[in-house]
């Protein structure tokens, strides 16, 4: 064997370097070619997303909420860099593992990004993640070599240090070009673009008494920059309005195709709409409200005309995502159920789905509310949307209305709150039927009924509050909310803890532990 030996830390640092590169190349082929989904790195978290278990996926979002990506993305970030300093330490003698390595790495990140329906063009993406990582790991491989055991004479401790620094700050600013030249596809352009969404039809203004921020509790309309975001994807589907379509397919008499355009320019409504997410824990955050504006979508439906024997409608993303709404419980929703282009008069934001998104009241997100929505296909069950093909249930009764919740926004928990009278503030909802009752308990005393904020309709969330005189100490708050039916929230508290493959709300009295001092 003539091959000299690499020292530790250099075979290390050339296979760290090695998979910065790759990283780096891959994700600036991807943003040149204006597919940012395309990106090796991203594709391969997608496809992990995609297979990951829903009872995983849901202990992600109640643990790290909304930061579920960053924790993914952080987790994958630490697996690459163990994975390129096992590489170089794996290729001491010869460049061989780590050129296997590579190899089989580019495969795996070409199959990632294959699924992520980019089309075939952003394979070259991973083609330049492997190309590149199996240029610069034997480039600096050889580099390693110690001079003293090179016929050549090597490069020196020197030489290699400021190859490895060189490659590391190229791998970077690939890594940024490819970010920067992404946000060539200016979908905040195209969204100032469409301006200010005023509707034909406006939603009653809300009354001043139909929330009690003052009190603690959120305020009615949520800001949409607060409002809650849950979806699949690791980089927010970039569409601009000029290039979306919405086509309308399956079983229907004639399928339609329209334009953004085509949809902005009809009668446009405004509806006030609470979204839960089937996610949310008892007490929990994925709960928002807001005017959305767009078309009646059973209107839209019917100008293509929907068929018989047809039981839901598939709402397609432009990533290739799909949700199945039962077609009866689109009906039930009736003309509140939308098309939308907008939350609270202005265009969607991409994260919440822009250009286009249906939004379903009484239905949890899953089943309902498709954002950067592209094609929504009349279909019988056979059909399978997303959940469904990773083991959700399809239909009723697997699929159910947004169950009766309630939550104590006020005090928070563990608050310790001076003497005297005591306010507490919360918030139900029970959309579609809307709340007509919610009762408290303080320690072991009787239920009492809080005073109801006025209902701004049966479809949103309805504000709480109750004050009252406590000894000083520590209570236990406990609320639960009737619906517009009279029945009464579930006590039992169920948490996918259901071996069946539903991925039922979760339900239970929401309390909270505060003192008085
Ligand atoms: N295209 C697409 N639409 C989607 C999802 C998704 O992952 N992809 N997630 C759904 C889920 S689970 C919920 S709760 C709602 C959340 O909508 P929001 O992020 O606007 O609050 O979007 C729904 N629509
Ligand atoms: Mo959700």
């Amino acid at each position: 064997m003539t091959t000299p030996h690499l020292s530790a830390v250099r075979a290390a640092t050339t296979g760290l370097v090695a998979i910065l590169a790759a990283l780096g190349v891959g994700h600036l082929v991807a943003g040149l070619l204006l597919l940012p989904a395309a990106s090796p790195f991203l594709a391969v978290g997608n496809a992990f997303i995609d297979r990951t278990p829903a009872p995983v996926k849901d202990f992600a979002i109640s643990t790290f909420g909304t930061n579920d990506k960053p924790a993914l993305l952080v987790g994958m970030a630490v697996v690459l860099v163990l994975a390129g300093l096992l590489i170089g330490l794996a290729s001491r003698r010869t460049v061989w593992p780590g050129v296997v390595a590579v190899v089989v790495l580019g495969i795996v990140g070409a199959l990632a990004v294959n699924e992520q329906s980019s089309g075939r063009l952003g394979l070259l993406a991973p083609l330049g993640s492997m190309v590149a990582g199996l240029a610069v790991f034997w480039w600096l491989h050889r580099r390693a070599r110690p001079a003293a055991e090179t016929p050549q004479g090597g490069v020196g401790r020197r030489g290699f240090v400021i190859g490895a620094a060189a490659t590391s700050v190229g791998a970077l600013l690939a890594g940024a070009g490819g970010f920067a030249s992404a946000r060539r596809i200016d979908v905040a352009e195209s969204r100032r673009g469409v301006g200010e969404l005023v509707p034909t039809t406006p939603a009653p203004p809300i009354p001043a008494d139909a929330a009690f921020p003052e009190l603690g509790t959120p305020t009615f309309l949520t800001p949409v920059a607060d409002f809650y975001r849950i979806d699949v994807n690791l980089a927010v589907p970039q569409l601009r309005a000029e290039d979306a379509t919405l086509r309308i397919t399956g079983m229907v008499d004639e399928p339609l195709e329209l334009s953004f355009d085509d949809i902005r320019n009809m009668t446009l409504v405004e509806k006030t709409i609470t979204m839960t997410c089937v996610s949310n824990e008892v007490g929990g955050p994925y709960v928002s409200t807001a005017n959305f504006i767009g078309v009646p979508l059973l209107e839209l439906l019917e100008r293509a005309g929907i068929r018989g024997g047809a039981q839901q409608l598939v709402g397609h993303a432009v990533d290739g995502f799909t949700l199945g709404t039962p077609l009866d419980m689109l009906r039930a929703a009736g003309d509140d159920a939308l098309l939308a282009i907008g939350m609270n008069r202005e265009a969607l934001l991409p994260e919440h789905g822009f250009p286009m998104r249906t939004v379903v009241p009484g239905l949890y997100g899953y089943v309902s509310a498709t954002k950067w929505v592209t094609e929504l296909e009349l279909a019988t069950y056979d059909v399978k949307p997303y959940w469904v093909e990773r083991g959700w249930d399809g239909q009723p009764p697997g699929i159910v209305p947004i169950k009766i919740s309630s939550r104590v926004d006020a005090p928070t928990s563990f608050q310790r709150l001076p003497g005297g009278d005591v306010t507490i503030a919360g918030t139900a909802w029970a959309q579609g039927r809307g709340i007509s009752r919610v009762e408290l308990r303080l320690d072991k005393g009787p239920w009492q009924a809080a005073e109801l904020a006025t209902e701004v309709n049966p479809n949103t969330w309805r504000m709480f509050r109750l004050t009252t005189a406590l000894p000083a100490g520590q209570h236990t708050v406990t609320c639960r909310a009737f619906d517009g039916d009279g029945q009464m929230q579930a006590e039992d508290r169920l948490r996918l803890i259901n071996p069946g493959p539903v991925p039922d709300g979760s339900t239970g009295w929401h309390s909270i532990v505060f003192t008085v001092e």
